[in-house]
């Protein structure tokens, strides 16, 4: 059910929301569809391993992307990890801080050192400018992330790659749909990855692809994800289990028919947000480029606490007390997790730029779950709450 709320009208008591609202609830397709599907697996007894709905979603994917290779996996975290392994990543590869843990775990997990660069406060993406600074005789790559969906300076990123002879892939855990150059991203870098979790944009219930050129590369992959066999009996690798399964397969091929109605939502009510937070003293959304395409799945505040009036976590305190769950996304950056934090107790001195996004940023709740009005009722919420008339 939609969540309800009661007082919406700008001269009654402020609007609160009977049940939570959050950010991240899932796009689902045609039901009727899926369940079909899911009846045709059921028959074939064909469950995963490479099934006949993990085939075709790849295929598809390799159409809807232009990009050679598509390899379907269980979920971004494992794909990054197989990707880095694949490519011979070791040592220390140069990431932003300001992601999601995972890109920064996928390394470290693998005994690869992320080295946090700091980000460029107007793109919310690594600076490129500082990377070649950090690069030393143990970097072996690089993993750019298309933080929100915004392409990262991919091709910045690709020369400084290529001069260094560093490899290069990219986390595009959000970013699928979206176009770099009037490219698809999934195309750049020796890889790409994509996130098709339940909270993405475009989802599989749990899920990930990674994107490549590079066939021999694909291969490995390939192998890497499932145990390293080749034919029944034969390992010719060393592989762990990646493999995405047919149900999940079977969500991914019915939300792709539904792809660019999720985008229109997206889009009606990013610029929903947009009209109603407009020329509120203090809070920004982030912009997207309109020549490019993009999945809108992203309502990103940047809130100046001077100009506001109130800092962003008070007014996410106070949203949350509404039942709006907005999210901190990516606070407080991955070198203040563990065991990053540990390994490098000053890294926050070095990384003035992550420090200051990661306090203003916020993310309001978007896609087919929410409804125009939750987001007027929102706008009105978040107005009150700066000038005042909600905080205690
Ligand atoms: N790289 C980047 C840049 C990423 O953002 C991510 C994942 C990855 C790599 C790794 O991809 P995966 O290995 O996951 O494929 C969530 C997701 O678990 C994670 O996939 C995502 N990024 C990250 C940004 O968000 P949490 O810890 O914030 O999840 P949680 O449980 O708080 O859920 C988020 C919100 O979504 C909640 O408010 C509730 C709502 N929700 C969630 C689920 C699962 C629903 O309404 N329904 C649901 O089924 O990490």
């Amino acid at each position: 059910p939609n969540a309800s709320f009661d007082n919406m009208t700008e001269s009654s008591a402020p609007p609160s929301f009977k049940e939570k609202l959050h950010v991240g609830r899932p796009n689902v397709g045609n039901r009727e569809a899926l369940l079909a599907r899911i009846n045709d697996m059921l028959d074939r007894r064909w469950l995963t391993n490479n099934g006949p709905f993990v085939q075709e979603l790849e295929q598809k994917m390799s159409e809807f992307l232009g990009v050679r290779n598509c390899i379907a996996m269980c979920n971004a975290t494992i794909a990054l990890e197989i990707t880095t392994r694949a490519l011979g990543m070791s040592g220390e590869v140069i990431v932003p801080p300001f992601t999601f843990v995972a890109t920064a775990h996928a390394l470290q997990w693998q005994e690869i050192t992320p080295v946090f660069c700091d980000i460029d406060p107007t793109t919310h993406h690594i600076d490129p400018k500082k990377i070649e600074s950090m690069i030393t005789p143990r970097t072996t790559g690089i993993v750019g992330v298309h933080l929100w969906g915004r392409p990262c300076a991919v091709n910045t990123l690709t020369e400084i790659a290529a001069k260094h002879k560093l490899k290069l892939i990219f986390d595009a855990a959000h970013a699928f749909g979206c176009s770099h150059g009037g490219r698809m991203i999934g195309g750049f870098g020796d890889a790409e990855v994509f996130s098709f979790h339940a909270t993405k944009f475009f989802n599989t219930f749990e899920g990930g692809l990674v994107a490549t050129d590079n066939d021999e590369l694909a291969q490995k992959i390939r192998l890497m994800k499932n145990f390293g066999f080749e034919g029944y009996d034969n390992v010719i690798y060393i592989g762990t289990n990646g493999k995405m399964t047919e149900i999940c397969a079977a969500m991914g091929l019915t939300n792709l028919e539904s792809l660019d109605e999720f985008i229109q939502t997206n889009h009606t009510n990013y610029y929903r947000y947009r009209q109603g937070l407009s020329g509120l003293p203090g809070v920004s959304v982030i912009e997207y480029n309109e020549a490019e395409r993009n999945n809108y799945q992203y309502v990103v505040l940047e809130i100046d606490e001077k100009m506001a009036g109130v800092s962003r976590d008070r007014l996410v305190e106070a949203l949350h007390a509404k039942n709006v769950i907005a999210r901190r996304y990516f606070y407080p950056g991955c070198h203040r997790m563990e065991p990053y934090r540990s390994y490098f107790p000053h890294s926050r001195l070095l990384l003035p730029k992550t420090e200051r996004l990661a306090r203003r940023v916020m993310l309001l709740p978007t896609g087919t779950a929410v409804e125009l009005e939750h987001i007027d009722a929102i706008c009105v919420l978040i107005k009150r709450i700066i000038n005042g008339s909600i905080l205690s």
